[in-house]
């Protein structure tokens, strides 16, 4: 195996054109690297299925005797699963297409992904807690090697009910980390836990609510269940984030373009994409404003929607 990791446009290019396969190289705004099998689907390669489902179903083992790898990011298990099954790292009858389904699944619709419903969701979810998962060759080498491991060796009981009590502790972190909903500009009376968790409000669920949250850990498989948008301060980060659970539910409430919309309106250097964006870059921002800001989008919503806000 041969993996060359970079944070460099040009570095990628060079390194492809070598005959090192790109997997998941999407620089932003200058586009993708790509090699033969065309292993990325973000940004304008976002037609495309994901890494891991097609490196396994459609080309398992393709490398086998040319493992030669180029990788930037974050070694996610997306990312990580396509090298392995590529590079034929295990026999094939070891990824199961359960797996590599709720690899992608997690990978593409993260909020809407169960892990604790089955085995091989239990077993994704054990790889998503590895630590040392660093955007740096390291942590490609680390995570192929806990993949391969957990492959290999699968997990044990006592590791499936630990990471079973994690999660159930992650959620009820993310439920005490909200602060309000707001609907029509008007702050919901009574204490947050009465807020009943559903389903996930988009598409046909979407409702004009927005919800206020202050929170350390990663909720939005809650939040988006509460409210169809968020509003969350990241306290070490020190940022604000504004987020729909997708586009087609943030062009349903906000019109065209989706939160695009609002970045505007609320001040210089706000932005992001459709369904997800937040304050300006290296300029920080304090919990007190979460609350205004969510009251203030809810008061934008309401007239374009004939939802009374009726639970
Ligand atoms: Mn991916």
């Amino acid at each position: 195996m041969d993996i060359r990791f970079t944070h460099d446009f040009k570095e990628a290019q060079r390194l492809a054109a070598e005959g090192y396969e790109p997997i998941e190289c999407a620089f932003g705004q200058r586009g993708s690297v790509l090699g033969r099998f065309a292993m990325d689907h973000h940004g304008t390669e976002r037609h495309r299925e994901g890494v891991a489902l097609r490196a396994c179903r459609d080309h398992f083992g393709a490398l086998r005797d040319d493992p030669r790898f180029v990788v930037t990011g974050t070694p996610d298990a997306d990312a990580v699963l396509a090298i392995v099954a590529l590079a034929g790292l295990v026999p094939r009858a070891q990824i199961s297409p359960a797996f590599y389904q709720i690899v992608d699944l997690n990978d593409v619709d993260p909020i809407n992904s169960d892990l604790f419903s089955s085995p091989e969701g239990e077993a994704l979810a054990w790889f998503n807690q590895r630590s040392h998962l660093t955007q740096s060759l390291e942590g490609f080498e680390t995570a192929i090697e806990a993949m391969l491991q957990l492959l290999k060796q699968g997990i044990s009981k006592q590791a499936r009910a630990s990471l079973r009590r994690a999660d159930a502790h992650r959620r009820a972190m993310a439920r005490d980390g909200v602060r309000a909903r707001f609907i029509g500009g008007v702050r919901q009376p009574g204490a947050v836990e009465v807020f009943n968790a559903g389903p996930l409000l988009r598409g046909e669920d979407a409702r004009p609510w927005v919800l206020a949250v202050e929170s350390v850990v990663w909720g939005f498989d809650v939040w988006y269940r509460l409210a169809s948008v968020v509003v969350s301060f990241a306290e070490r980060a020190e940022k604000i984030t504004i987020g729909c659970p997708d586009e087609a539910t943030a062009e349903r409430l906000f019109g065209p373009g989706g939160l695009e919309q609002i970045w505007p309106r609320l001040g210089v250097g706000w932005g992001g994409r459709a369904a997800i964006g937040g304050s300006p870059r290296g300029e920080p921002r304090t919990n007190a404003e979460v609350s205004e800001i969510a009251r203030q989008i809810s008061a934008w919503l309401a007239p374009s929607l004939s939802d009374d806000g009726a639970e």
